[in-house]
């Protein structure tokens, strides 16, 4: 062991620099029922008060269900209920979606009737859900978006996304998965987070999660753990009820918000670096770093090893590009900006 131990020197001026990440952990907004609007009212107000402006607010309620939509690529699926809408249907918000998706003014009872009055609107009327493509299958059950420079194709980030959810009733079946870029343009996941389930059948709930800047650059939504009905652009068929002893919950979500996409914040680290330093570090400070060799492994934002004889943690962040020591007590150190760690140990 290395006496100049950079590790040891850190955790003797903890005082300065202990817990200095926790300012970039992302902020989680979380309820169900009355505390869903609550903590989309709080979320709303976060990214106010860290972007200064309102953010982007899609509620669906403009969306035409006649065929008179604002864009002519929205499809019919049930006259004056529900209508399929292209994937750059708000790109004027900043999003881009992976599929077509669906709006609905009846909460999808039209398309899957045995649903009806499960998914009361939050904002009235319509609400948002996926379908699958393939005639009576029900396993696309996945709304994926990335963000966009408003009214472009340039691809930006978000610090912060947020969505209404209604009747999710079991914890685990209703999800958010924040996605950055490495410097690689690998996707990399900043944390998937689950919706709480609400205590009665046709609650809304909410979930948003505020990064520190606009990491996020996709999200993948899953409300419910099946699609409600299938279109293949022809033949509509209905998924059936929900039947929460057999796990299956389902849900659609409501109004989604989320900081107005900007410049994305892209990781300068690469995995390979990643591992090439951690490589280096428990070459040069084994005492701290042993057993060596173990996997990486991935906590967003961070990609780290775990030394069970010193039962501490050595990683790095994928959000602010700095080089992570959890000690044997559970203090957080901030080691300092990765690029310096990286040209120390020759990794790049
Ligand atoms: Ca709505
Ligand atoms: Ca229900
Ligand atoms: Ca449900």
């Amino acid at each position: 062991m290395k006496c100049n131990n950079i590790f040891y020197t850190v955790a003797a001026t903890a005082s300065m620099l202990a817990f200095t990440s926790l300012n970039a952990a992302p902020t989680i907004f979380s309820g169900t029922g009355n505390a869903a609007t609550t903590e989309f009212n709080n979320f709303k107000a976060a990214i106010k008060s860290a972007t200064n402006v309102d953010g982007s607010a899609i509620n669906w309620d403009a969306v035409k269900l006649d065929g008179t939509d604002a864009s002519p690529k929205t499809r019919i699926i049930q006259a004056g209920k529900t209508v399929e809408i292209p994937v750059d249907r708000f790109k004027n918000r900043g999003v881009i979606f992976a599929d077509p998706y669906s709006v609905s003014s009846d909460g999808f009872a039209t398309a899957n009737p045995a649903t009806a009055q499960q998914f009361p609107a939050f904002s009235v009327n319509n609400t948002f859900a996926m379908f699958d493509s393939k005639n009576k299958e029900f396993k696309d059950f996945k709304i994926e978006q990335n963000f966009v420079l408003l009214n472009t194709d340039t691809k930006a980030g978000t610090r912060g996304f947020g969505a209404i959810f209604l009747d999710v009733e079991q914890v685990g079946s209703s999800t958010i998965e924040y996605f950055g870029r490495d410097a690689a343009d690998k996707q990399i996941s900043l944390g998937k987070y689950y919706v709480k389930a609400g205590s009665n059948s046709g609650e809304a709930q909410f979930l948003g999660v505020l990064f520190d800047s606009p990491v996020v650059t996709d999200v993948e939504i899953t409300p419910g753990v099946r699609a409600l009905f299938s279109f293949d652009g022809k033949n509509i068929a209905s998924f059936g009820a929900e039947d929460l002893n057999k796990g299956i919950d389902l849900a659609v979500t409501d109004d989604f918000f989320f900081a107005v996409p900007e410049t994305a914040k892209i990781s300068t680290v690469k995995t390979s670096d990643a591992d090439c330093l951690l490589n280096w570090a428990e070459r040069n400070y084994s005492g701290f770093f042993y057993p060596a060799g173990s996997s990486t492994l991935t906590y967003p934002p961070y990609n780290y090893r775990y030394y069970k004889n010193t039962n501490s943690y050595l990683g790095v962040s994928y959000s602010d590009n700095h080089v992570y020591y959890l000690d044997g007590s559970g203090k957080l150190l901030d080691a300092g900006d990765l690029n310096t760690w990286l040209n120390t140990s020759k990794c790049k």
